[in-house]
């Protein structure tokens, strides 16, 4: 026989076999007849074992451990005595894997375990229907950002992870021992995505692994995140970055809701989905905004920092009644100032750079490159870069290189402030940090 879900059992006839199988949730011994609820992907199914029918079996079938795997055939019978409206009446109950005890961490418990405990054993944690429903959502906004990118024509690239030197400075690079070099993890796929577009790949995008050794715990922050990166030729200014990020943004979260409903429903998240364009803030703005505020700076310049972007976000949600905004015109002198960002030609003061702000926390970072030879090397040399240290990268502006730009989404912010979840680890299945490097 055909397994099926405890969903598919609906579809059946009364009286028609099956066979289910799942996790056994709870067991409800009555003494004559008990109760068993059983769980697998698509729901829970009870299955009522009557001890007169199975005779000295009663006693073992009502001591199976929790959570061990079963393997149930029998006959759906109609009942009104469960929410369900069936239940299975068993020929046979099979323990294919028995659960050890005690549990290390409760499936069904109303309040969640430490988070130690919970990461330690996370295979049980994510048992919990609602945790599921986290990843199932973010598989839908991976599905809805790719589903966005194939529609406007870009190519989704893969590149190494493994290179010679970072993109985002040396304070968060992970050394690697490559055959006795040594060589870093990748902090982001920046400097391949500009290469690709002198070889006139024009539009391209990418989604992987980042790593950033972030030797501090917040709730924002891991080790290693998911990027998604794109980048795009000829363009006129940062603007065309900025509206495709927008319409980027806006598509993946139509497609979360479009697919999501159900699940965004038992999870209590109302997704507000913004409409194009996006407001855009200029950064001197943002610091006049949170002097208004009453905010006070430790450090010159100011910048938006986390407490800045929290206030930031609530002043944007009161006044604009908007989650998502750009911040633009980083200055020059803060730390956007990479290298490789151009700056605005009536103001060298001041970069072409962007974030993009999601419920008070930086979702995305771009702007546009800088893209003349010259003027990209007289940047690096300004801080204190030696062109040297980057001729692999740098060939590919000699050769004809088009202006372009690009950006830098961290998914799993994404995905933590679309569900509204405390904490960035939440929507990650087996997050990186300071102190975790298992499972
Ligand atoms: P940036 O360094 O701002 O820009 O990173 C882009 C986005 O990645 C996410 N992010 C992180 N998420 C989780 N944990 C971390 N440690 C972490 N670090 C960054 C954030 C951030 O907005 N090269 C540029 C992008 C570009 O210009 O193309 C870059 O990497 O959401």
């Amino acid at each position: 026989m055909k397994r099926i879900h405890s969903k598919g059992v609906m579809e059946l006839e009364d009286g028609e076999k099956c066979m289910l199988a799942g996790w056994l949730q709870e067991v409800r011994n009555l003494g004559g007849i008990a109760f068993l609820k059983v769980r697998d992907r698509t729901g829970v199914f009870q299955v009522v074992v009557v001890k007169k029918e199975v005779g000295e079996d009663f006693d073992h079938i009502v001591n199976i451990p929790r959570e061990s795997v079963v393997i149930v055939e029998g006959k759906k019978q109609a009942t009104d005595q469960t929410d369900f409206g069936y239940e299975i009446l068993p020929t046979s109950i099979r323990v294919e894997s028995e659960a050890g005890k005690p549990l290390p961490l409760g499936v069904v418990d109303k309040v969640d375990a430490e988070m130690g405990t919970r990461y330690d054993n996370r295979f049980l944690d994510l048992r919990k229907e609602e945790k599921r429903y986290i990843f199932e959502l973010r598989g839908l906004l991976l599905g809805g950002l790719r589903d966005f990118f194939l529609g406007e024509d870009f190519i989704e690239i893969n590149t190494p992870k493994i290179g010679a030197s970072g993109a985002e400075g040396g304070a968060t690079l992970f050394k690697v021992d490559y055959y006795g070099k040594e060589a870093y993890l990748a902090q982001s796929p920046q400097l391949y995505k500009q290469i690709l577009m002198s070889a006139g790949f024009e539009r391209v995008f990418e989604i992987a692994p980042a790593y950033r050794a972030e030797d501090f715990d917040t709730i924002r922050h891991t080790s290693e995140f998911i990027s998604l990166d794109f980048e795009m030729s000829f363009i006129d200014s940062s603007d065309d970055v900025m509206d495709m990020t927008s319409y980027m943004v806006e598509h993946a979260l139509n497609y979360v809701v479009e697919h999501g409903a159900e699940m965004l429903d038992k999870l209590d998240v109302d997704i507000a989905v913004p409409t194009h364009p996006f407001r855009k803030v200029p950064h001197y703005e943002c610091i006049e905004i949170l002097e208004d505020l009453g905010k006070e700076w430790e450090d010159e310049p100011r910048d938006v920092d986390t407490e800045g972007e929290k206030m930031l976000g609530e002043y944007m949600m009161e006044n604009y009644d908007t989650e998502l905004y750009f911040i633009t015109e980083f200055p020059s002198e803060l730390k956007k100032n990479t290298f490789y960002a151009m700056r605005k030609d009536y103001d060298p003061s001041l970069t072409t750079y962007f974030d993009l702000e999601y419920k008070g926390q930086e979702l995305v970072s771009g702007g546009q490159r800088e893209h003349r030879y010259d003027v990209l090397t007289a940047q690096m040399k300004e801080l204190a870069l030696d062109p040297e240290d980057f001729q692999s990268y740098l060939k590919a502006f000699k050769y004809g290189m088009p202006p372009h730009g690009g950006i830098g989404l961290g998914l799993d912010r994404f995905v933590q402030q679309m569900l509204d979840l405390d904490n960035i680890r939440e929507g990650i299945l087996f997050p990186r940090d300071t102190s975790r490097l298992e499972p």
